[in-house]
C-alpha cells in the first residue's frame, strides 16, 4: 500500500488519502460550508500541485492513518447529506444531487487507477482470481458482418443537460458527420500479433513521425504486457496470448500504427459515440448502446471483477444499433480525438478536472473497460491521456470513410 509500484503512478494509500481529501473538500467544504477537517493535508492530496512520479516523497497518511481519515471524512459527510437540499431548486452544487455524484464518480475512477497500479507492480504483489468469461457470439451464419456501416448525418454529441456528467462532455451539440464504416468489434491479441509478425514495429510507413520517435527512443516491440515468447502477463498469472481477448495496454501510436497498416484509422471521438448511441431507426440517442436502461451484467463487462476483459464479440445484448459490439466495457478504446472543450464549454464545478487538460496533446479513449465501475461510466465520457501512455486499460477498433 505504501510502495511506488510504478514511476507513474501513485502510492495505493495516496489514492485513499485523496478520495477521502476530494470529498472533505467537495461534500464538508464545498456543500456542507464545514472548516478543512485537515488543512495540513491539503496540499499532499492535491492532484493539480505534485505529479504522480513525485508522490512518493509526500508526507501523506499511511495505511492505518488514512482509514481513520476516510472514516472521519464520510462520517462528516453522511451529516451534510443529512441536510442537504437535493432538489433540483438546491444550489448549484446539491441541486440535482450533482456534487454527490461527481463525488461518486471521483472515488470510482481511483479505484481504476489503482487497479492500474496493481497491474503494474512486480509480481507476488497482488494475485486476484480472474472471473469466468462469456463466450463470444457464435458467428452468423454466412459469415459475420466485421463491420458496421454508419450513415451520414448530424448526432447530439455529448451529455444532455439532465443528470450528472462532467462538464467536459457539454453542452451536447450537433454534429454533422459524413458516412463511416467501424469495426464490430475491437481488435484482438490475434489480429495485433499478425500486426507484430508482419513487422509492424520495423515498418517506418505505418507510423507517425512520433510514435516512431517513441517507439524508437523506448525500445517498444509489442504491446505492455506481451513477452519476446508469445506470453501476456496478467497480474500474477504469465499464459499463452488468448487470441479472441481485445488487445490492451498499446498506447495511441501503436493503435494509430495498426489502424494505418490496414488503411485505416481511428475512429473520431464523434464518430464512436454516434456508433455506440444513435439509434437511425428512431434519429434519436439512447443513453445506452442497448438502450436507456444501465448496464446489467448481460450487457457489458464492468465493475471491476473479473479482473480481465471478455473474447471479442461477448455480450450480443450490448449490441448497439449500428451493430457494435463491447463499445462498453472490456478495454477503453482510444480515439483519433485530441481532449478539448466543446463549444460553448464552461467550467463547473472547477477548471482543473477538465480545462487544465484541454488542447494539451492529450488523446480521447472511450468506453470504458472492464476495471470501470458502473456509477464511473456513461458512453458520453471522456477519458483522456497522453498517446504513448501504456497503464490505461486500453485498445481499439478501427473506421474507415465509406
Ligand atoms: C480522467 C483519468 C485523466 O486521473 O488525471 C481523477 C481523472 N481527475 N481525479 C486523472 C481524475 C481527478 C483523470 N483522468
Ligand atoms: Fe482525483
Amino acid at each position: 500500500m505504501n510502495r511506488v509500484h510504478d514511476a507513474l503512478m501513485s502510492p495505493l494509500v495516496w489514492d485513499l488519502g485523496h478520495i477521502a481529501a476530494f470529498e472533505d473538500l467537495w461534500l464538508c467544504q464545498r456543500a456542507g460550508g464545514l472548516a478543512p477537517l485537515r488543512p495540513d493535508l491539503a496540499d499532499v492530496y492535491d492532484a493539480a500541485e505534485t505529479p504522480r512520479a513525485d508522490r512518493g516523497d509526500l508526507p501523506y497518511l499511511r495505511l492505518d492513518d488514512v482509514r481513520a481519515f476516510m472514516d472521519a471524512v464520510r462520517e462528516r459527510a453522511l451529516g451534510v447529506l443529512d441536510a442537504a437540499d437535493l432538489s433540483s431548486g438546491g444550489d448549484r452544487l446539491n441541486g440535482g444531487g450533482f456534487v454527490w455524484e461527481m463525488l461518486a464518480q471521483h472515488e470510482h475512477q481511483h479505484n481504476e487507477t489503482m487497479l492500474q497500479t496493481l497491474a503494474l507492480a512486480e509480481r507476488g504483489v497482488y494475485a486476484p482470481a480472474r472471473r469466468p468469461q462469456p463466450a463470444a457470439a457464435a458467428a452468423e451464419p454466412g459469415g459475420r458482418d466485421e463491420t458496421a456501416l454508419v450513415e451520414a448525418g448530424e448526432f447530439p454529441l455529448g451529455a444532455g443537460a439532465d443528470g450528472f456528467a462532467y462538464d467536459n462532455e457539454r453542452p451536447r451539440h450537433e454534429v454533422d458527420l459524413a458516412a463511416f464504416e467501424i469495426d464490430r468489434t475491437p481488435v484482438t491479441n490475434a489480429d495485433y500479433r499478425l500486426f507484430v509478425e508482419d513487422g509492424g514495429y520495423r515498418r517506418r510507413g505505418w507510423w507517425s513521425a512520433e510514435g516512431w520517435a517513441w517507439k524508437k527512443g523506448e525500445g517498444v516491440e509489442r504491446p505492455l504486457f506481451w513477452t519476446s515468447d508469445g506470453r501476456c502477463r496478467d497480474f500474477e498469472r504469465l499464459e499463452p496470448l488468448d487470441p479472441g481477448l481485445p488487445v490492451m495496454h498499446v498506447s495511441w501510436y501503436e493503435a494509430d500504427a495498426y489502424a494505418r497498416s490496414r488503411g485505416q484509422r481511428l475512429p473520431t471521438e464523434a464518430e464512436w459515440e454516434k456508433a455506440a448511441c444513435f439509434d437511425p431507426s428512431t434519429g434519436s440517442k439512447l443513453r445506452f448502446p442497448w438502450g436507456d436502461d444501465g448496464p446489467g451484467a448481460e450487457h457489458a463487462n464492468l465493475d471491476q471483477l473479473a479482473f480481465g476483459p471478455a473474447p471479442a464479440g461477448s455480450y450480443p445484448a450490448g449490441q448497439s444499433p449500428f451493430g457494435a459490439l463491447g463499445m462498453v466495457g472490456d478495454a477503453w478504446e482510444w480515439t483519433a480525438s485530441e481532449f478539448a472543450g466543446y463549444p460553448g464549454f464552461a467550467a463547473f464545478p472547477y477548471r482543473e478536472y477538465s480545462e487544465g487538460s484541454f488542447d494539451a496533446g492529450f488523446k480521447v479513449l472511450r468506453g470504458g473497460s472492464w476495471a470501470t465501475r458502473p456509477d464511473a461510466f456513461r458512453p458520453t465520457f471522456r477519458n483522456w491521456d497522453l498517446p504513448l501512455r501504456r497503464q490505461i486499460h486500453a485498445g481499439f477498433r478501427c473506421a474507415r470513410d465509406a
